[in-house]
């Protein structure tokens, strides 16, 4: 496949997902291209947990709990990148780091692949999330919708009710 200079590959597990609240920031031109590549799934264990009064899916940095977790995966270019890392509140937030993921099975071949992809995942952390249910593919539901409204608070009031 033809690499285009400063695009990147990232793998998205929660918000960013087709069918999820901020899925239209890689669907919006004005914020840059993104394309689909497939589906795909972290090579190693992450703890995934939906937390705060915002409901909020939190890829946690403690490699080897938890659960593989599923996602998709996009290439996207430099000004996408940069909108998304704006959304993410990165470095203030949440932070980003290369994984292996592993992609989904060919059927014709049966084989899959591992690649390198950008994710987004949180360093710090109050260790009461790692009491929380531990998932492996986030969705957003009724019982727990996601309020978007954390944009607009600061990262302590984010974690005060945890
Ligand atoms: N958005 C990013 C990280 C967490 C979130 O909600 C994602 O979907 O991967």
């Amino acid at each position: 496949m033809l690499r285009m200079a400063g695009w990147r590959r990232v793998f998205v597990y929660g918000t960013l997902k087709k069918g999820e609240p901020n899925h239209h920031w890689l669907t919006s031109e004005e914020n840059g291209q993104a394309r689909f590549l497939g589906k795909g799934t972290t090579a190693v264990k992450f703890p995934l947990v939906v937390g705060t009064r915002y409901n909020i899916p939190f890829l946690l940095a403690r490699p080897g709990e938890g659960t593989h977790i599923d996602g998709e995966i996009y290439e996207v270019d430099d000004s996408m990148f940069g909108k998304l890392d704006q959304l993410e509140d990165y470095p203030d937030y949440y932070d980003r780091e290369e994984q292996q993921i592993q992609t989904e099975q060919n059927e014709s071949s049966c084989t899959s692949r591992s690649i390198q992809c950008w994710l987004y995942l949180i360093r710090n952390f109050p260790e009461k999330l790692l009491s929380k249910k531990m998932l492996s593919s986030y969705h957003n539901t009724p019982e727990q919708p996601y309020n978007e409204n954390y944009l607009e608070s600061t990262p302590e009031d984010i974690w005060s009710d945890e």
